[in-house]
């Protein structure tokens, strides 16, 4: 068995004093550090959108946190975030990025959010991450970092349903906990036959 971790979008936005902040965002990332060491293989993932992306609530006169329909279903429509190239957008400045194998982007797409490091949100379009693990014999996958209810979330669901034996660490996860996503996130998780460590 070969064992990956898969660390979910630990960036400036996600952290206090980013756009979007996740409460004690910043806290995990000492111990992501230190979990690194137990792993055959480290994967980040880096939300990265372009300027005016359509999962912005600036692109649609909304306020944030409303909820607009796409043409794939239901999106939360969020504060501008982690755009291309911005300071938002970087890795939090103490996460040990050079031991990475892999640094996987989502969220690039204009008409397309993606919280899932495997699929954007129309639930088709690859992100080339399952091939890459696949390819590399990796069979079994931790999950680590923000926010548990949207990205980890979506991404270990996606992960269990592609076969992978996915755990997520929750002491290492923080969550938006936004209208009860935190409860509903844990269990879709339990569901989809994903491990809560
Ligand atoms: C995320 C909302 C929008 C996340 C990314 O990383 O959980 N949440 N973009
Ligand atoms: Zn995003």
């Amino acid at each position: 068995m070969t064992h990956a971790l898969l660390v979910i979008d630990v960036q400036n936005d996600f952290c206090p004093g980013g756009a979007l902040a996740v409460a004690g965002g910043d806290e995990i990332v000492a111990g992501i550090n230190t979990a690194m060491a137990s792993f055959d293989a480290v994967v980040l993932t880096q939300d990265w959108h372009p300027a005016g992306h359509s999962s912005f609530a600036s692109s649609h006169d909304a306020a944030p946190m409303s909820m607009v329909e796409m043409p794939y279903g239901p999106q939360v429509l969020w504060p501008d975030h982690c755009v291309q190239g911005t300071q938002g957008a970087a890795f939090h400045n103490q996460l040990h990025v050079d031991r990475a194998d892999l640094i996987i982007r989502k969220g690039y797409n204009p008409a397309i959010d993606s919280y899932s490091a495997f699929f954007e949100n129309d639930k088709t379009t690859p992100t080339g991450l399952e091939g890459y693990l696949r390819i590399r014999g990796i069979t079994s996958l931790t999950l680590v970092g923000l926010a548990t209810d949207f990205c980890v979330n979506y991404s270990a669901v996606d992960a269990a349903k592609l076969g992978f034996d996915v755990t997520v660490n929750m002491a290492l996860c923080r969550a938006i906990d936004f209208d009860g996503s935190l409860d509903t996130a844990k269990d879709g998780m339990v569901q989809a036959g994903v491990t809560l460590g």
